[in-house]
């Protein structure tokens, strides 16, 4: 039995700590939770994360020490390994601030613009103000990242940190949300940089490939697959 062992699937939140263990070089267990069989409802699952949603973690070096909030576990694992997280305290606030971005903001937004175009609008409900009001706000929320990534490499300069592992996913899924890249040049060229990184590709791949979100593959059946990751009241 290895210490760690995540509970996830294939989406942005899901993806978040698979980065973070694949980039670390770290070995898990994995129990890939099928939304298509509500898994993540089941009465086992929920004594681990109350809140029904993945991922969750549990440490068996830490007395079976469980984490849920996809936030907390980056930044429970980087703690643990002492990794991708900065020691300089203004560093690490950074970092954190970016990741409170991102969970705050970004993924919110984001969640929403996807549940009103690609499912709302197929369980009969057309809501275009809702619509509109979650594309603007997300395509704000990239401008300000775009306008803050000019002249770095990463969220904190030249250290790959969780920050960018909770970001990227998401803002890289605009093409899911509909949300229009155009002019972020400094963002694409950030996407780019970790569209190289081989372990946050390999983790993109876990327990599933699912390049559907970037706009890549067969959209439409990955639709049908993981509608019910999007029929969540919030993202
Ligand atoms: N704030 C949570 C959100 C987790 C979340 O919404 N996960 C989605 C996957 S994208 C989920 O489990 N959806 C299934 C459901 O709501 O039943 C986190 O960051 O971990």
């Amino acid at each position: 039995m290895k210490d760690i062992h995540l509970f996830t699937a294939s989406t942005m939140n899901g993806w978040k700590p698979v980065i973070f263990l694949e980039e670390a070089g770290i070995e898990y267990d994995l129990t890939s939770i099928d939304f298509s069989k509500k898994e993540q409802k089941s009465p086992k699952y929920l004594k681990l994360n109350p809140n029904g949603r993945i991922p969750t973690i549990v440490d068996h070096s830490n007395n079976n020490f469980v984490v849920f909030e996809s936030g907390a576990i980056l930044w429970y694992l980087a703690e643990k390994y002492n990794k991708f997280l900065p020691q300089n305290s203004n560093k690490k606030f950074l970092t954190l601030q970016w990741l409170m971005f991102q969970i705050g903001n970004i993924g919110p937004m984001m969640g929403q613009a996807m549940y009103f175009q690609r499912i709302a609008a197929k369980l009969g409900e057309e809501h275009p103000f809702s619509i509109k009001r979650y594309i603007n706000e997300s395509r704000r929320l990239l401008e300000i990242l775009n306008t803050y990534l000019e002249g770095k490499k990463y969220i904190v300069n030249d250290e790959y940190t969780i920050a960018d592992m909770a970001i990227y996913p998401w803002a890289r899924s605009y093409y899911w949300a509909n949300v229009s890249l155009e002019g972020l040049s400094f963002l694409q060229t950030w996407f780019n940089r970790i569209d190289n990184r081989e372990a946050t590709q390999r983790a993109l791949e876990i327990p599933n490939p699912s390049w559907e979100f970037f706009g890549k593959g067969d959209v439409k059946s990955y639709e049908h697959l993981n509608a019910e990751c999007f029929k969540s009241d919030v993202i």
